[in-house]
């Protein structure tokens, strides 16, 4: 899998040289390159934003640094990913669509955002996902690109030890995931729950699907369907 990643914080892309990331890059599996937005603008200060048109607060930025940054990165095939608090919700499903992908751009707006153009002209020979990983407003895209490519590249084949552990996490059934507990069985007054000492491989598999299902009713009542459908 091949990420470009265009910003002008290229500082924030150091994270992705650390832990399972890090080591999927080394190996090969994950190809990331980080491109600095401000390279493809040509006046001495090296602009990016301009005032809106309609007026309001804040800046938007040029769709000409834009395009050329895009012409350089995009290819036949590539997907163009925005994020935006404005796009649709980025789930564990997206998540694994993304992860799909041969070529995935990341595009990364501060201010208000970028010209409404950049997309509409990508969508002519492109996929172009606009991306919001929940409803708050983040400074820019840069922090939910991380966690975008972060989510996405831990569910390329091949990238988590065991693949098993992907199936049970939370999300990936549409509930939450059932609570863990380690060594030792007795800690600060606090027993773990006994079942998950008595070697009972399907009595353990019932109960840590009943919390799953009681913890989601509880925290996300949301996922549930609602319509009596058993789980
Ligand atoms: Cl993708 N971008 C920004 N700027 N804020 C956000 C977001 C994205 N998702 C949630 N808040």
């Amino acid at each position: 899998m091949r990420i470009d990643v265009v910003t002008i914080f290229p500082a924030f892309f150091a994270a992705l040289d650390v832990s399972l990331l890090g080591r999927a890059r080394q190996s090969g599996l994950i190809e990331v390159r980080i491109h600095d937005l401000r390279d493809f603008a040509h006046d001495r200060h090296r602009t990016v934003d301009d005032t809106p048109y309609g007026g309001g607060a804040g800046m938007v930025m040029r769709a000409e640094p834009w395009g050329e940054a895009l012409d350089a990165v995009l290819t036949p095939g590539s997907t163009l990913v925005v994020p935006t608090p404005a796009g649709s919700l980025f789930t564990q499903r997206r998540a694994r669509e993304l992860s799909a992908r041969q070529h995935l751009v990341f595009a990364c707006g501060r201010y208000e955002g970028i010209d409404q153009r950049v997309v509409e002209w990508a969508r002519r020979d492109h996929e172009v996902l606009e991306l919001s990983l929940g409803d708050y407003v983040l400074n820019g895209g840069e922090v939910a690109t991380l966690a975008m490519i972060e989510a996405a590249a831990r569910v390329v084949p091949g990238m988590v030890g065991n693949p098993e552990s992907l199936v049970e996490e939370s999300h990936e059934e549409g509930l939450l995931e059932y609570p863990s507990y380690t060594k030792p069985a007795s800690w600060r007054g606090l027993d773990v729950p006994p079942i998950l000492l008595s070697g009972h491989h399907g009595a353990i598999a019932a109960w840590r699907r009943e919390q799953s299902i009681d913890r989601t009713r509880r925290i996300r009542p949301e996922l549930l369907p609602d319509d009596g459908t058993d789980l």
